[in-house]
């Protein structure tokens, strides 16, 4: 069931545009499938956010499934209207970005990006974002963010982790709401000013996997081992090896540490 508090939150916040309007809802199957038919029905204005209590069917990438029990988390999306030559893989870098400076902003803790866009503390996932977009009838993206707070992860994942884990406190899903909307606007519009090099950089700063040695698995190719160096401002990934250094694209590679493990 949404709080009280949630129910009115859109009355606290102080951000200009993001997360206006907002519609609170108990249960959907995935906000970010409900904010896309809201564009797709040519109803939806920039700004304007969904956050559910529970969804039924959570989405991740690549048809993968999002835990989203009801009660204890954050289920939310935000549509963007960037211009049409800033839609790019740098969406889902600002999004990082933005989410990373919330949380640290309300816990205190020292939460970092995995890339391509989990974002973990202690090499622990507690998030997870899925930006969706389009250019019909004109440029948008869905930024979909959930986030573990309250209670313990589900022992289905073993590396998942929840922020009132980490903190050994009570953490409120409604200011941590408050901030990720009123970061996510600060970060959005630097990014309009600044670029996407900015984005990159802005990124870069807060990860843990770039310096780290990973596994680049590919679907029907050998798996190999090489240094995470830096990203580029479309979201590529370099890897280097002695013998080789490639780009990988998100969607097309999985990263793991070097023995194996979820690499942070
Ligand atoms: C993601 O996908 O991490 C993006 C998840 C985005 C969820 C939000 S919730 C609001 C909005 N509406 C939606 O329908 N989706 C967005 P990916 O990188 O593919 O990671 C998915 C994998 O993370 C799964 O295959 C599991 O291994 C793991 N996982 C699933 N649920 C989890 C959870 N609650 N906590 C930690 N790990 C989880």
């Amino acid at each position: 069931m949404r709080s009280v508090r949630m129910q009115g939150i859109e009355r606290e916040l102080k951000t200009r545009w993001m997360g206006h309007p907002l519609t609170v809802l108990d249960t959907v199957d995935s906000t970010n499938r409900y904010l896309k038919q809201r564009v797709s029905e040519r109803r939806s204005m920039a700004g304007e956010a969904v956050w559910a209590d529970a969804q039924t069917a959570g989405r991740g990438r690549l048809g993968r499934q999002w835990a989203s029990p009801e009660g204890r988390n954050i289920y939310t999306s935000v549509l963007w209207t960037p211009p049409r030559e800033r839609m790019s893989g740098v969406l889902s870098l600002v999004a990082g970005v933005g989410v990373v400076h919330a949380v640290r902003a309300a816990t205190g803790l020292d939460a970092r990006l995995k890339w391509p866009n989990d974002v973990v503390v202690a090499g622990r996932k507690f998030c997870g974002i899925l930006v969706e977009a389009g250019v019909d009838p004109t440029p948008w993206a869905v930024v979909g963010i959930g986030i573990n707070v309250i209670g313990k992860p589900d022992p289905q994942f073993p590396h998942a982790t929840t922020l009132q884990e980490q903190t050994r406190a009570p953490v409120s899903r409604e200011d941590l709401w408050l901030h990720l909307m009123a970061s996510l606007e600060g970060i959005y519009d630097q990014w309009i000013r600044a670029g996407d090099s900015w984005a990159a950089e802005a990124w870069s700063q807060c990860t843990a996997t770039l310096g780290q040695m990973v596994r680049v698995e590919r679907p029907g190719a050998e798996p190999w081992i090489g240094r995470a160096e830096r990203i580029d401002a479309d979201g590529g990934l370099w890897v280097t090896a002695s013998d080789r250094q490639e780009k990988v694209i998100s969607g097309e590679v999985s990263l793991r540490l070097a023995d194996g493990r979820y690499a942070p």
